[in-house]
């Protein structure tokens, strides 16, 4: 990990500007403070990248959005459907606002987040490998992008505080086996969709979710699920297991835009 941070380090020394990838869908949680700070320290501009936004609605969105816009320009991107990469062309040469020579733009994220597809948006298909299976950038890759552009593709930035299970089962980085703090990771995934979209929630597990806290609602999915142990009380592990597997295989999603 040591050598990881060392390289995202290196990235943000050489660069000329930034992109921070962040997934639409939990823009604040893929966002890294750290990363950030480093950015800051260094006064590189950098450019919020939103990506994935194919899988938000547009509300949603809008939000998001004005929040990042206190610490960078935020740009919406579907890397998938080929939206946003004109415009975030455009932005980088704005902020990098260099004339003369080839603008190197260094792309950092978490694992999965879409960096090297947001590359392949803007620079042409193919030229960054990309994968479903996250942790499949090795090193640092070199895209030439033309019009003077010149992306620095990186390795996903392995997640690093006190939220690096939930973000790990958030972003499918680590599947539910893996997980350390199964019940603990479902609980977050539960607070987050009661915040953001209780409706899929409740008719997904087919509940009502109406004044319950987190735990109280993983026990109702579990009851309504049948997990239950020989003395009729609700199999919390199992059931929490089912949750990270819903989501991990987006079935907890709002409908698209
Ligand atoms: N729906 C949707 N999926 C996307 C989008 N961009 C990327 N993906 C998917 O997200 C997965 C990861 O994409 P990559 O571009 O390899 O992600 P990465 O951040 O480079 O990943 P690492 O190199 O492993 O850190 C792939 O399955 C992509 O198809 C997007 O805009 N919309
Ligand atoms: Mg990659």
């Amino acid at each position: 990990m040591a050598s990881q941070k060392l390289l995202v380090k290196d990235v943000i020394k050489k660069a000329d500007v930034l992109l921070e990838v962040v997934d639409a869908r939990f823009p604040e949680e893929t966002r890294n403070s750290e990363i950030e700070k480093e950015m800051l320290r260094t006064k590189k501009p950098f450019i919020i990248v939103l990506n994935k936004c194919d899988l938000v609605p547009k509300d949603k969105l809008e939000k998001a959005k004005s929040r990042m816009a206190k610490a960078a320009p935020a740009v919406f991107v579907s890397s998938k459907e080929r939206f946003g990469t004109t415009m975030l062309r455009h932005k980088i040469l704005e902020v990098a606002n260099i004339r003369d020579r080839d603008i190197l733009v260094g792309c950092i994220g978490y694992p999965n987040t879409g960096k090297s597809s947001v590359i392949n948006g803007v620079a042409g298909r193919g030229k960054a490998s990309t994968s479903a299976i996250s942790g499949h950038t090795k090193g640092v890759q070199l895209v030439n992008a033309g019009s003077r552009i010149v992306f620095l593709d990186t390795p996903g930035v392995i997640p690093f505080d006190e939220h690096d299970e939930y973000i790990q089962g958030l972003l499918g980085i680590k599947d539910s086996t893996h997980l350390k703090d199964q019940i603990g990771v479902a609980l977050k995934i539960i607070e987050k969709l009661v915040e953001e979209q209780k409706d899929v929630l409740e008719s997904f597990y087919n509940i009502s979710a109406t004044d319950g806290n987190s735990y109280d609602i993983l026990e109702i999915i579990g009851m309504q699920s049948n997990f239950l142990k020989k003395k009729g009380q609700v199999d919390e592990t199992r059931t929490a297991i089912r949750i990270i597997n819903d989501w991990q295989k987006g079935l907890l999603l709002a409908e698209k835009p």
